[in-house]
């Protein structure tokens, strides 16, 4: 053990600060060497800490937050704002640490850890899990909505049923936020469904395995940590995701058409745990909720603002962007009617409900 070592007071393991710093202590030049680095890092973490007690600002609650996606994504960026309002309007009383990339838990277990209590806090795709409640498929239905205004009414129209059996969930919902618009992705130029037979299809939820069965596709379950490899490997040769996922992924570098069909406009959601949310002060839960309200309206806002962008990216990385062929358009709003006939039937009185609640709202 060199001399850097001793002088760290706190075991790598426990020291609070150490993944922040971490970050930055990397990014100190190699040629600096492992123990001038240590020594940096340990000093580092000692100064903050010190000044964190001084400013009587030590975290009373640490919580965990599981998410899917890269911490460059806009929901992610979302995220990373919220945790810093909640950790200022509780004077860093209650800190919380992202965990981006589907690095704690993958995207399909993130809800259940959230309910369990293994994460305080989880961000998921809603309409991945349409065959818990169909409820939670409401978003992911073909040419329901066809612009953010109306994918917002939707929400709106579902949210009451989706805060209930989150409840039931042991999960209190804190925000939602929309992902762009989805279109296709494909190896090949499209003019019509025939075209699109055969393919190897990128699936997220049951909706989208329904659409690649009706469409002769060949259904493949993949999530989106795992989708540049899936291109890479050959696994994938199509699939309908939003223009953020694409430029997020570099799918340009694979495929080379994009349609911009707009089927639909799905959300994440953001959840905390209710016993974890419970366990807070009012005052802190307060802060939570408004840190929370704030996070969905900026969400909303970014996630407008990244289509356009991630269209401009998606061109200049060389992706033809193009508008469907009103043949292509025609067959898919007759493969949107059936999802969505046998997603009211399967739905029920609750399906209805939001159903006829988003019509009259709009
Ligand atoms: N991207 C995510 C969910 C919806 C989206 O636009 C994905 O493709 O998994």
């Amino acid at each position: 053990m060199d001399r850097g070592d001793r002088r760290c007071y706190f075991s790598h393991a426990n020291c609070l600060v150490k993944d922040d710093y971490r970050a930055l202590i990397e990014q100190i030049p190699l040629s600096y060497g492992a123990n001038m680095k240590r020594r940096i890092f340990c000093a580092t973490a000692t100064l903050v800490a010190s000044v964190a007690f001084a400013g009587n600002a030590v975290a009373d609650t640490k919580w965990d937050f599981a998410t899917a996606y890269p911490a460059f994504n806009f929901h992610s960026k979302n995220n990373d704002q919220f945790i810093k309002d909640v950790e200022a309007a509780t004077n860093g009383k209650l800190k919380i640490t992202p965990h981006f990339g589907a690095s704690l838990f993958k995207m399909p277990e993130i809800k259940r850890a959230v309910q369990t209590g293994n994460a305080q806090l989880g961000e998921f795709f809603l309409v991945s899990f349409q065959n818990e409640a169909q409820v939670f498929g409401a978003d992911g239905l073909p040419f329901l909505v066809s612009n953010y205004d109306e994918a917002y009414k939707l929400y709106q129209a579902q949210k009451p049923a989706l805060q209930q059996l989150l409840d039931k969930q042991n999960q209190v919902l804190l925000y939602s936020v929309a992902w762009p618009p989805q279109g296709i992705y494909t190896n090949k130029p499209i003019n019509s469904v025939a075209d699109l037979k055969g393919m190897k299809w990128r699936v997220y939820s049951p909706t989208t395995a329904r659409i690649g069965e009706l469409i002769g596709a060949q259904p493949v379950t993949i999530q989106e940590a795992e989708l540049s490899q899936a291109l890479a490997t050959g696994v994938v040769e199509g699939l309908i995701t939003s223009s953020a996922t694409g430029a997020d992924n570099k799918l340009f570098e694979h495929l080379k058409y994009y349609y911009n069909v707009q089927a639909w406009i799905p959300k994440n959601v953001v959840t905390v745990n209710k016993k974890a949310f419970n366990a807070l002060s009012k005052e802190e839960q307060e802060a939570v909720l408004k840190a929370a309200a704030a996070a969905e309206e900026r969400g909303w806002k970014a996630s407008q603002e990244v289509d356009a962008r991630s269209l401009a990216t998606l061109k200049e990385g060389g992706m033809n962007v193009e508008q469907p062929s009103d043949q292509l358009k025609a067959d898919l709003a007759k493969v949107g009617e059936t999802v969505v006939s046998e997603w009211v039937q399967k739905a029920g009185a609750d399906g209805k409900a939001i159903l006829d609640k988003f019509n009259a709202s709009k």
